[in-house]
């Protein structure tokens, strides 16, 4: 059987899967990875990881016989795919299995910035709405001008289940799609005339901080700006003035620029709504992901292809 380096937490489902088919191996410490490889590295065949560890320039140095890199989820820009790819090892991500629930997990940011859920929520468990009278007003979701920066799989999905809410939706990409949106070349421009920004591109240097503070700003007091992409993609720090500040109005936030850690900043803030990057975590979508996985795994140990490649890897 094949020899299977495990990186992260795998689901009991995906370790009965692998474990009949390959010999497994688990990444306990990091630090302790080149006395472990030293040993046992060049037996490694294949790596089941995740979006968060990636495959360290460690695992790629102490494996010289690795062929295939499965990864647990749809961003990667935790893995160095030109290293990858300069040692012939097929990457494979779990793209379109996740798009319905990080799209859900959006709207469900969207309602909750609008509709102020979090404070209403709070005036009723605290006895307030007997002590102070009803809850504030808030505001509609409905009629909106919604900027998406990213329309790929996920970003379509998000525009597909927006419909509900009759917006108007404009997107940025790099290049321009074939889709019923309109396209804004100018990433600033769009942010001024929407009322939300949702992002959902891929992180890595191509997005770092895409999302500045003049993105920001040209959202306005009003606006919001909604994060299910990664923390790279937003400038946090800008962030965090543009919200003190009054220059940004609202932020929904699932990934942060150095998960697990949060800036108290933004705990303390009411504007903002902070989830602990959960857009693709329900059991469900989480056995997709997990299932699609192994599959590609089970696919490289039948005939050395592998069913969902990351594109850097596709000719491989
Ligand atoms: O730029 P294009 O035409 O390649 O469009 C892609 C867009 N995108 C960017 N937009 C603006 N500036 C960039 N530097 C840039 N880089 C990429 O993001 C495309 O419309 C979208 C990515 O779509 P997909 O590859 O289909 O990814 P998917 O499945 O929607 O997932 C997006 C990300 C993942 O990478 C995770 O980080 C996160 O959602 O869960």
């Amino acid at each position: 059987m094949p020899d299977l380096l495990v990186i992260g937490g795998i689901t009991d489902t995906m370790h009965a899967r692998l474990e009949a088919e390959f010999t497994l191996h688990f990444m306990k410490d990091i630090a302790d990875f080149d006395a472990w490889a030293a040993e046992h590295g060049s037996k490694i065949d294949a790596v089941a990881t995740n979006g968060h560890d990636g495959v360290p320039a460690k695992v790629l140095d102490g494996c010289p016989n690795l062929k295939v890199a499965s990864a647990y989820g749809v961003g990667y820009d935790a893995i160095d795919t030109d290293a990858c790819v300069a040692r012939g090892v097929k990457v494979s991500h779990t793209p379109g299995v996740l798009n319905a629930e990080v799209a859900n997990t959006t709207l469900m940011l969207l309602l909750t910035l609008y509709r102020n859920f979090r404070a209403d929520e709070h005036h009723a468990r605290s006895g307030a709405w007997q002590t102070k009278g009803n809850a504030p007003l808030s505001h509609s979701p409905d009629n909106r001008v919604i900027g998406i920066l990213g329309m790929g799989r996920i970003g379509q999905e998000i525009a597909e289940r927006l419909q509900i809410f009759n917006p108007t939706i404009l997107y940025h990409t790099r290049t321009k799609k074939e889709l019923p949106y309109e396209y804004c070349a100018d990433l600033t421009e769009m942010a001024a005339r929407s009322d939300v920004l949702i992002c959902i591109t891929p992180g890595g240097p191509s997005t770092e901080k895409i999302v500045n503070a003049p993105v920001l700003e040209a959202l306005g007091p009003d606006g919001m700006v909604i994060n299910v992409a990664r923390g790279s993609v937003i400038d946090e720090a800008a962030l965090i003035e543009a919200l003190q500040s009054g220059k940004l109005g609202k932020a929904g936030l699932d990934v942060f620029e150095k998960e697990p850690q949060i800036p108290n900043a933004l705990k303390e803030m009411e504007n903002v709504v902070l989830l602990p990057h959960v857009g693709s975590a329900t059991h469900e979508t989480r056995a997709a992901m997990g299932k699609l996985t192994v599959d590609n795994l089970l696919q490289w140990k039948k005939d050395g292809t592998v069913l969902t490649p990351v594109p850097e890897c596709a000719h491989l």
